[in-house]
């Protein structure tokens, strides 16, 4: 009954993604450097050099999408309530729960998704990902850190009242927003995801807290759920690892993910290191409240460098070479240090086909379909077609799907480095749960793989309607 123009929620998250990365420059002026490395990076990358289908998964796939716009970020939320709310306001800039990652297996005390948009279309228009962590309360081992964590999230509300009212008016307006109350929304927004340099807590339970698990102190001690670290892509991460070293940034002392390969498949990912922020804590010392200064370490910058998503018996492959790679790296005489584990990982993975073609005929690698040649004299006659023949003729071309999803492995490194700790035994041997994850947030979990197979299918419809013929 209303003639408001409702605003696209792909460039609502366009909005959403740029307000959230200028707040994180001004937060984190040491990201501000990281932009100025990666842009210089990019461009002086030889692209001409480059596969060109290598170029567009690392580029974004599409011409018009901004190379300089992060590809995503991350926060760790408390209680069901606010992963639901969260949610909430992903929906509202397309993005949707994607995946399971279990971060217990990594001494971890929580689990994970991936909100992001989950059509092609929505994907070419900004990619744009949150990696969201929520604390599971049952694996703190310690009684009183977890009643502390519980009560102290309790009290907590990391939502503004217009943001709660904006939501609402969504709801009614079918998931929609008009162009007014996008802005407004998207101002408020930033709110639940803005850095607070007075904690929520007293110096005392902050240190509690941070004694049986770091990230219980960085999810339970803040007024917010802030932003711990953007990610923009870059054409060069080796390159882009080399110049952070050299301009005196700390760095993660190895590039997660596979290694350099001619096909690139998955994620590679490195980062600076999380920098000391100091923070105002109340101390509950004395009759008389007063301010303590201290810090906290939790935020950092990352970059990113894309390649293909891999079908479950590519995952399995290549969960198989990089756990053999560790055992190499762990058992060889040397220390474990990244230098060998890096070999051991380049060694291990010649044994995963590195052509395309091979690729796709071992069915490890996803792919798109689309016409190359349509005056092709054999596609006038009315029979069908099977896409080896289509492919052979050169009528049909194929392209890689780019990989729109997370490491579990390469996170739990991410997490580990941030932290300085190794695996803590809060939660050793505990289980995955990814039936709790979905009560917490109050909906299913897309499945990566269902999406990338839809992607598959809905570009060979597309090349039958092209051609006007059945392809089998
Ligand atoms: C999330 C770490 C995971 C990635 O890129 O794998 C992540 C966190 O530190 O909260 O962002
Ligand atoms: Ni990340």
């Amino acid at each position: 009954s209303s003639h408001h123009a409702y605003a696209d929620p792909d460039a609502l998250r366009t909005a959403f993604t740029l307000a959230m990365s200028s707040m994180y420059k001004s937060e984190v002026p040491l990201y501000g450097d990281l932009i100025h490395i990666v842009n210089a990076v990019n461009a002086s990358t030889r692209t001409a050099d480059l596969d060109p289908r290598v170029l567009a998964m690392r580029h974004g796939n599409v011409a018009s999408s901004r190379l300089d716009i992060e590809r995503h970020g991350a926060i760790r939320l408390g209680t069901p309530y606010e992963l639901r709310t969260v949610s909430r306001i992903f929906a509202v800039i397309g993005l949707y729960p994607v995946g399971y990652y279990d971060l217990a297996a990594a001494g971890l005390p929580m689990h994970a998704t991936c909100f992001r948009p989950r059509s092609t279309a929505s994907l070419k228009k900004n990619p744009f990902r949150v990696f969201t962590s929520l604390l599971r309360p049952e694996l703190i081992r310690d009684e009183k850190a977890r009643s502390l964590a519980l009560n102290l999230l309790s009290k907590r509300n990391i939502f503004t009242a217009e943001l709660i009212t904006l939501l609402d008016i969504a709801d009614k307006q079918n998931g929609r927003l008009t162009i007014d109350q996008g802005t407004r929304f998207v101002i408020q927004a930033m709110e639940t995801f803005r850095w607070h340099g007075t904690a929520a807590s007293s110096h005392e339970d902050y240190q509690l807290l941070k004694r049986e698990h770091q990230i219980l102190a960085d999810i339970a001690c803040f007024r917010s759920a802030h932003i711990n670290h953007l990610t923009p892509r870059t054409l060069d991460i080796s390159a882009a690892q080399q110049k952070m070293k050299s301009q005196g940034l700390k760095v993660k002392d190895r590039i997660e993910g596979p290694p350099a390969r001619n096909c690139p498949i998955l994620l590679r990912q490195t980062s600076f290191l999380a920098i000391e922020e100091p923070v105002q804590f109340f101390t509950a010392q004395g009759s008389q409240s007063k301010f303590v200064s201290g810090s906290h370490k939790a935020r950092f910058g990352e970059i990113e460098e894309r390649g293909a998503a891999v079908t479950l018996a590519g995952r399995q492959l290549y969960d198989e070479l990089l756990n053999k790679a560790m055992a190499a790296a762990e058992s060889s005489s040397q220390k474990c240090t990244p230098e060998e584990l890096d070999r051991q990982v380049e060694v291990a993975f010649q044994k995963y086909p590195d052509d395309w073609k091979t690729l796709r005929a071992r069915k490890l690698v996803y792919f798109t379909y689309s016409v190359a040649n349509r005056h092709f004299p054999e596609i006038y006659d009315d029979s069908s077609f099977t896409l080896e023949h289509l492919i052979l003729q050169g009528i049909v071309d194929i392209t890689p799907i780019t990989y729109e999803d997370f490491l579990p492995l390469s996170a739990a490194g991410i997490f580990r480095s941030n932290l300085g700790t190794q695996a803590s035994s809060a939660s050793v041997n505990a289980l995955s749960n990814e039936a709790g994850m979905e009560e917490a947030l109050g909906a299913k979990l897309s499945s990566s793989d269902e999406l990338y197979k839809a992607m598959e299918v809905e570009s060979i419809r597309k090349c039958e309607t092209e051609l006007g013929i059945k392809i089998i």
